[in-house]
């Protein structure tokens, strides 16, 4: 510990890296170590930060950061430190040998919503320019897609419509499926100030989060009921008289089609549904309808679901409906999870859209990047992340993955799944920070540089783009994520003869930002490396001179119409049920102190804050099955099962328990399944039937199917 007193040798001006909120930071550094993290007095977070902000850097100077590339020359042999020269000949060489026996589809892409946006175009354009593939993608497949799936195809554009700074002009408030107080704290505590100051909080969540305390209205669902809560609401307003005629006229297009789909749902229907009374409900859409703007703000208990597209579409036809989009405190704004993850999606780090959401299937579209990367372009779409991994090992399956900052051990359904798919890959190239649950796996290591050791930008949930700035050297022999890239890119390109290597000398993440302005000049033109030295700037910013849009929509929506599109959103039940020998719900999820599988968190002071894996239980649940608080518990489901601590509370509805998935020696993804929504192939995290049993008396029965 460096006391406080201490004269810092520089403070640099950055980004937190932790969550999509982009919180602005001073980095405090002394020899080489960060002592000390402070916010910065400047949007989107205003002097205020979280614990993981503030405390949550260790990883940075942990020894589990990997330092030296390293290689498996053959499967069973040890992996061996070598050469950059060596590590990205070796890596090239077994990348064009699976597309030259298989074809170019044969490989996988994870790009990295933990990485830059300079990061994540070079990776997409690895794939589709050097290899000739569209399979990319990045953990927006765990995550909104299936957000991203319903507002491109009602809306044409899948970003925030909104932003944080206009929390406080919003008279009414929905969040939904977000537990936001733990998960974007900075804008949950934005949240709890405008309910207090005089905004109508309204909370649809099973759990009794932090926000559902604040709330003025909340409304306790079922898990995965939220296409009838949401439809039914739309419904009362059309049936009542209390929607925004107007808008739905000149706005929107598919009415009739919507409105059949919600015809069963009464308040009467949806009460008996969601478990939430009719009087609520109709509270709750006479509020969002009657405000002069109100906002909706949702995640996770929305998304991940097998009918997630239908949650989050039901959500889109409400505020149609309502007439609550295309002004200032009004919109649709999910909360973007990781740091970048707005900005991957940006740049095209998707198996449909190339960069800027150009549609990859379209003939015209791929001519223009062919023209740009000078490379013929593949011509079908590629398989999105979860369909990569249930493909591994049949016939036409994918035999070589290249992963940059992903954890498919901690964070992908069906943990044993995913360990068989991985073992059967020809080859895996893990370019990550830190040893992570994957690692054990690689054939190739590439060790990165993190965000303190860089240049680039990230793209923060309200679409504003903010640079990153470098605080020290990377440890060892890592290099920066876009350098490795772009020097497998270079090799790929001379060795698979898919032209073009100078399409790879970038000097640096300027260079490639350059490149981006050029592709995409209407959502960047405007946005250059100097001008972010002076400002954040937000896209869509087509010129020097343009401060960049923050409310969309205003005249016109992004789909070729024009207009916005009413889509039928049907509730169907969850893909597993529970009954028999798995009587409870399993729900899992996030607390504040951690992060996903707890590669960075745990490698952090956060690890003492929050050091033992804990699941809700309510009381009356306890009771049933003899669980004490406290005491440990066995979780299992058809899968597999594992080990944790009761915290027994009604925090939790009865017949739900809720896991975090932050402990990897306790994985909730032993215990989840890999059912997934048709539309989005999103996995169904929140929904899983488990039982509990007590732990310490004697081993629980064996997982087995059935
Ligand atoms: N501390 C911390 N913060 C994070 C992260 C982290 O790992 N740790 N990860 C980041 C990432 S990538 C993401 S995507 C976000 C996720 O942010 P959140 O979505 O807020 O995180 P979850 O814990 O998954 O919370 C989901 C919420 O949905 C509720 N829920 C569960 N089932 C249902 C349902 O059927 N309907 C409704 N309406 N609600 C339901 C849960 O009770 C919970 O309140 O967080 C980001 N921020
Ligand atoms: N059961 C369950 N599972 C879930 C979810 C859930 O709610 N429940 N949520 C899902 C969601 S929303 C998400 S987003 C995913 C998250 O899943 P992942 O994206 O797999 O989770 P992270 O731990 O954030 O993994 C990021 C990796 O990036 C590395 N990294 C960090 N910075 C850098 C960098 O600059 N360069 C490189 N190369 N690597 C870096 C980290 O060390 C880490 O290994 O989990 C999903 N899984
Ligand atoms: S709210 Fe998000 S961006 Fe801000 S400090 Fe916390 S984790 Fe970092
Ligand atoms: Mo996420």
């Amino acid at each position: 510990m460096i006391p406080l007193r201490v004269q810092p040798d520089r403070v640099v001006p950055t980004v937190c890296p932790y969550c999509g909120v982009g919180c602005r930071v001073d980095l405090y550094v002394k020899d080489a170590r960060i002592y000390r993290v402070m916010a910065r007095e400047e949007p989107p977070n205003h002097g205020a930060l979280c614990v993981k902000g503030r405390f949550g850097l260790g990883f940075l100077h942990h020894p589990d950061r990997l330092k030296t590339p390293l290689i498996r020359r053959r499967k069973g042999a040890e992996l061996e430190p070598v050469s950059w020269d060596e590590a990205l000949d070796f890596a090239a060489a077994r990348l064009a040998r699976i597309a030259d026996a298989s074809g170019p589809d044969a490989l996988f892409f994870v790009s990295s919503a933990k990485a830059s946006n300079e990061e994540n175009y070079l990776m997409q354009k690895l794939a589709r320019a050097a290899v000739g593939t569209h399979n990319v993608d990045h953990c927006a497949r765990l995550c909104h897609s299936s957000s991203t799936a319903a507002l491109s195809r009602s809306l044409g554009s899948a970003a925030m419509s909104n932003t944080l700074e206009e929390i406080g002009l919003s008279d009414v408030i929905l969040v939904t499926g977000s537990n936001t107080t733990e998960t974007h704290p900075v804008v949950g505590a934005m949240i709890k100030k405008a309910a207090r100051n005089g905004a109508f909080l309204i909370v649809a969540d099973p759990r009794r989060i932090g926000l559902a305390e604040a709330a003025h209205l909340w409304l306790r669902l079922r898990p995965g009921s939220d296409a009838v809560l949401f439809g039914a609401m739309a419904r009362y307003l059309v049936e009542s008289g209390r929607f925004d005629r107007a808008f739905v006229e000149r706005r929107t297009e598919g009415f009739d089609a919507w409105w059949e789909s919600v015809r069963d749902y009464t308040l009467e229907f949806a009460e008996g549904v969601t478990g939430v009374p009719a009087a609520r409900i109709r509270e709750a859409a006479e509020r969002y309808a009657g405000a002069r703007a109100a906002a909706i703000y949702w995640a996770m208990g929305i998304t991940q679901h097998s009918h997630g597209t239908d949650n989050a579409q039901a959500l889109i036809n409400l505020a149609l409906i309502a007439g609550q989009l295309g002004k200032p405190g009004a919109g649709l704004n999910p909360l973007r999870g990781q740091n970048n993850v707005q900005g991957a999606g940006d740049m095209g780090a998707l198996p449909n859209v190339y960069p800027g959401y150009q549609p990859a299937a379209d003939r015209q579209v791929q001519k223009r990047w062919k023209a740009l990367w000078h490379t013929p372009q593949p011509e079908t779409p590629g398989r999105t992340m979860t369909e990569a991994f249930e493909s591994i090992g049949a016939k036409d399956g994918v035999r070589g993955v290249y992963l940059m900052g992903e954890d498919p051990i901690t964070s992908e359904p069906y943990q044993d799944h995913v360990r068989a798919a991985l073992e059967k890959l020809d080859l895996l190239i893990v370019q990550d920070i830190l040893k992570n649950e994957t690692f054990p796996y690689a054939d190739v290591v590439l060790p990165a540089a993190s965000f303190a050791e860089k240049q680039g930008t990230f793209t923060n949930t309200d679409r504003r783009v903010q640079r990153i700035r470098p605080v020290f050297e990377p440890p060892g022999e890592a290099r920066p994520d876009w350098w490795i890239t772009a020097q497998l890119g270079r090799r790929l390109a001379a060795r698979t003869g898919r032209g073009w290597t100078e399409g790879w000398n970038y000097a640096g993440p300027e260079a490639v930002w350059e490149e981006i302005r050029l592709a995409l000049p209407r959502m960047f033109g405007g946005i250059d490396y100097a001008r972010l030295e002076r400002e954040p700037l937000r896209w869509p910013c087509p010129h020097e001179r343009s401060p960049g849009v923050s409310v969309l929509f205003t005249d016109r929506f992004y789909t070729p119409s024009g207009k916005a599109r009413l889509l039928p959103a049907v509730w169907r039940p969850p893909a597993e049920r529970p009954g028999g020998d798995y009587p409870l719900v399993l729900s899992t999820g996030r607390v504040l102190y951690h992060w996903h599988g707890g590669t960075l968190s745990r490698r952090s002071d956060l690890e003492r804050a929050y050091p033992k894996m804990k699941v809700e239980v309510h009381p009356a649940d306890a009771e049933r099955y003899g669980i004490s608080d406290g005491e440990p518990v066995w979780v299992v489901s058809r899968r597999g099962r594992i080990q944790a601590t009761a915290w027994v509370t009604d925090r939790t509805p009865e017949g739900v328990v809720f896991a975090p998935f932050h402990f990897a020696e306790q994985p909730a993804n032993r215990l989840t399944l890999d059912a997934y929504d048709p539309t989005s192939k999103i996995p169904e995290y929140k929904f899983a039937a488990v039982r509990l049993e007590p732990a310490g008396h004697e081993a629980p029965k064996p997982a087995g199917p059935g």
